[in-house]
């Protein structure tokens, strides 16, 4: 396979493409340039032979006449596209090579990259490792989204505050996409609807007038496999005005209507709701859903019928997976375009739509269930709203027959309902599947939050635990790592994870496992120097580095974190005598701009720092670490150099996670509860691999429907933590406000602050979770053991890959064929 590459990647014609596009693009010679100059420059002689594999996708793609899934996700993480390209084409050492010969530090020149943020947390990085697998794999797929101008904000800590700045990714241009004006599409909002009959055919006409629209033009990012030059597209639509300030507008006096189209277009593309795990019903956002569902739709159909010509048979070809709510427009959207657009009757439309769509659920979290008011939805989707109507209609009285008299049945199933559209419940109704993203997500679905729906549908319900690539989170973050178990066990990995199982009999070599730890001792110096230069913090890379990077949010629970710190310091101050292995605690995370508690707890995070690791008495046994602008690339480096990982939701709430399968992946073993795919982390590595601890999700679950927590007793029977506690309120960690950490002190224990204090029962699992602490120092200062438990995670990690994951969606949901393509060239 490397032959096939390397044949093009010959070293001397690229640097000759390299300096060609140099003098090209800025008019310099190659010394001249400056690094971001020389990053174009590379990326666009990539580019340039990615295009011929990407031709012959499509070209092979339409030969075959591939079934192929279009992934909605309003959210797609990517990160950096040009190593991770590099490393799919097989080129990246080569590319080094290369760039070496002429002066130039491969690192250096990805470091140009902006990081496409175009996502918030793990839905969207989902998206963006399920994109590497489909290719990966060799499925024809499409990922479709909004090409934000602005994607997630940069973070900067001031004065240990968090603060928003936007993040221009675009500002240099990205190398990467096509733009592709001959694919537009025109999308309407709002306006007056009406039915004209069509004299021939007595059909109703839908007419709709005073409408505002905006075109869609769609942006395509090539998708690159892993050796098998298989290239997809990533599809992200930008808006533009339809009628610009045309002087036909200013003639007929609609300049006000000009204005507004033009202002309609920037704002829908504006920028990305900074929300995780949290409904925001705004006007905005939801343009934003019908904006890219609808011009994606639109295109889906196009390219459908210019080899086909029965509509009816669409769910052969096309299959559709909405990433959460967000996308679920889709589905009167497909409804609409079948019914007005393409002639059919309803249940010729019904029949399509239900075979097409399919659904997969994030959160159980309440607060980030999506329901729009029907005034707002009805009055910007007119015609979609009425849609909504039919199928509720139907499927009320479908209810109604199945559990006759049983009205509670009806409020808890219908769409509308509390003059609110359910997003959830529409998806579930119109969708051929359901899924979960980790098992006991699923079945916490099927059992307490969509009961009712299982009761009434239960084939439609499965689960598909998540996955993360391996070649970007282990092959392009950790290069030593990755060397070494190629040398170990062969590159067979890198496609398939099950065989890093290979490792297994590693465990008693002792050789293996040093050379195991030494590299990654030199990851924690390469993180070391990061932060250095970051944080001007020095840490001590022979200390434990324990850490916990993720969105900031309550129920993740980075509070307990922070007071199990200030816990431990206590305690060393104390008794300064007791022997205590040195540890760096570090944390990445961002809070959503509005989330005025999360914010409160990065200041936390960030004065405990201040003070704990500027105190010279504890000769250095504790730093803590705030890593600013957590994203994908510094990602990378973090898991690669971890020793303990922090996943310490509260039971039930994670739906699945993915940082612990990155950290796992790494050979960090997961200090964690019952949650999410922690189950089946523990179920795969084994207990003895894993520090587990906490309330389980059904003791969680059973407090919350039956009561009987009070976190006051804890407080005043656990003298230490009631300290802890205390020390939120009483000036140690603010100057002496005693103001400062207020909130976070009342929703521990204020029953006014929400309907129950320590909503996240951070001080029900304190103990449990110290002790927990106790047992990852004592098995980290066995050496012997500890490195066992590391290179286990490693090896045991063959279930984590998002390949395994795709496999499953193919065999169970989407049901798509592989498709083979030769060499571009
Ligand atoms: C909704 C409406 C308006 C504005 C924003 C939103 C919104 C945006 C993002 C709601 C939710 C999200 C993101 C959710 C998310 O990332 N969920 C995570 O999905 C991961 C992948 O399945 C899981 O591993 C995590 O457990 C889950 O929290």
């Amino acid at each position: 396979m490397i032959l096939a590459y390397s044949k093009r990647f010959e070293k001397e014609a690229f640097k000759e493409m390299v300096k060609d596009n140099v003098k090209i693009l800025y008019r310099k010679t190659i010394e001249e340039a400056t690094s971001q100059q020389i990053f174009q420059a590379v990326s666009y002689a990539v580019k340039d032979i990615i295009i011929d594999d990407w031709l012959a996708t499509q070209e092979e793609c339409r030969k075959k006449d591939a079934k192929m899934v279009y992934y909605m996700s309003m959210e797609f993480l990517m990160g950096r596209a040009l190593g991770n390209n590099l490393i799919n084409m097989m080129s990246y050492k080569e590319v080094r090579e290369a760039l070496e010969d002429m002066n130039i530090d491969l690192n250096v020149i990805e470091d140009q990259e902006p990081d496409p943020a175009l996502g918030n947390g793990g839905l969207g990085r989902l998206a963006a490792c399920f994109l590497d697998s489909l290719s990966t794999l060799n499925y024809h797929a499409y990922g479709c989204g909004i090409r934000y101008r602005y994607g997630m904000f940069k973070q900067k800590i001031e004065n240990g505050y968090q603060v928003e700045t936007p993040d221009e990714w675009l500002k240099e241009g990205n190398p990467f996409e096509i733009r592709r004006e001959e694919y537009a599409k025109e999308v309407r909002f709002g306006g007056d609807i009406r039915f004209e009959k069509d004299p021939e055919t007595g059909k109703d006409i839908f007419i709709q007038e005073n409408y505002e629209s905006v075109r869609a033009i769609p942006y395509d990012m090539p998708i690159v496999g892993y050796g098998n030059h298989v290239v997809n597209t990533l599809r992200i639509w930008d808006a533009e005005a339809i009628t610009n300030f045309s002087l036909a507008s200013f003639d007929r006096g609609d300049y006000h209507k000009a204005v507004e189209q033009e202002n309609l277009a920037k704002m829908i593309v504006d920028v990305l709701y900074p929300n995780d795990n949290h409904y925001a019903g705004k006007e905005l956002r939801l343009k934003q859903q019908y904006f890219f569902i609808s011009a994606s739709l639109q295109a889906m159909i196009a390219k459908y019928k210019k080899h086909h010509d029965d509509i009816r048979k669409l769910p052969e070809k096309v299959v559709i997976q909405m990433n959460d709510t967000h996308p679920t427009v889709a589905i009167p959207e497909l409804m609409r375009l079948l019914i007005d657009v393409e002639g059919l009757d309803w249940d010729e439309a019904w029949d399509v739509t239900t075979k097409t769509c399919a659904y997969t659920n994030h959160t159980i979290m309440a607060e980030a269930l999506e329901k729009w008011p029907v005034d707002l939805f009805s009055r910007l989707l007119p015609r979609i709203y009425q849609i909504v109507q039919e199928i509720d209609r139907r499927f009320v009285s479908e209810v109604r027959a199945k559990y006759p008299g049983n009205e509670e049945k009806v409020k808890k199933m219908a769409i509308l309902w509390d003059s609110q559209v359910h997003m959830a419940r529409m998806a579930i109704i119109s969708g051929f599947s359901v899924n979960g993203v980790a098992k006991l997500h699923t079945e916490i679905l099927k059992h307490q939050e969509l009961k009712d729906f299982y009761e009434m549908m239960p084939q439609k319900f499965n689960n598909k635990t998540n996955g993360i690539t391996q070649r970007r989170f282990l092959l392009h973050g950790n290069p030593l790592l990755a060397d070494w178990i190629t040398g170990r066990i062969g590159d067979g990995w890198i496609t398939d994870l099950s065989k890093i199982g290979n490792l297994k009999v590693l465990v008693n070599d002792e050789q293996a496992r040093r050379e195991f730890m030494q590299i990654k001792y030199q990851n924690k110096v390469r993180l070391a120097a990061y932060i250095k230069e970051h944080n001007d913090i020095e840490v001590d890379s022979e200390s434990i580095f324990d850490v916990q990077v993720k969105r900031l949010h309550e129920y993740k629970r980075q509070l307990l974190n922070i007071l199990h710190i200030m816990y431990l310091y206590n305690q060393i101050k104390e008794h300064p005598e007791m022997s205590f292995y040195p540890r760096t605690f570090i944390f990445g995370a961002k809070a959503a701009a509005g989330y005025q508690r999360a914010k409160e707890t990065i200041k936390l995070i960030n004065s405990v720092a201040e003070v704990v690791n500027n105190d010279r008495s504890i000769n250095g046994k504790l730093k803590i670490v705030f890593i600013e602008d957590y994203r994908v690339s510094n990602a990378e480096l973090i898991f690669a150099a971890a020793d303990v990982s922090e996943q310490i939701s509260t039971a039930s709430k994670e739906a699945s996670g993915t940082s612990n399968m990155k950290f796992m992946l790494n050979g960090v073993p997961t200090l964690g509860t019952m949650d999410g795919a922690n189950v089946e982390i523990v179920e795969e590595v084994g207990e003895k691999n894993a520090f587990i601890f906490g309330l389980s999700s059904e003791e969680v679950i059973n407090y919350e429907n039956n009561g009987g927590y009070n976190p006051v007793d804890i407080y005043f029977n656990d003298w230490e933590l009631k300290r802890v506690i205390d020390q939120l309120t009483d000036g140690t960690y603010s100057d002496g406000d005693h103001n400062m950490y207020r909130n976070l002190y009342n929703s521990l224990l204020n029953t006014q602050c929400t309907n129950r204090a320590d909503t996240y029962f951070i001080l029900k699992d304190f103990r449990s979770y110290a002790e927990a602490q106790k047992k990852v120092e004592e098995a980290y200062r066995d050496d012997h053991r500890w490195s066992k438990i590391a290179l286990m995670n490693t090896a045991c990690s063959g279930k984590f890959t998002s390949d395994r994951t795709i496999e499953e969606y193919v065999e169970d949901i989407w049901k798509l064929e592989k498709v083979a393509v030769p060499s571009g060239q």
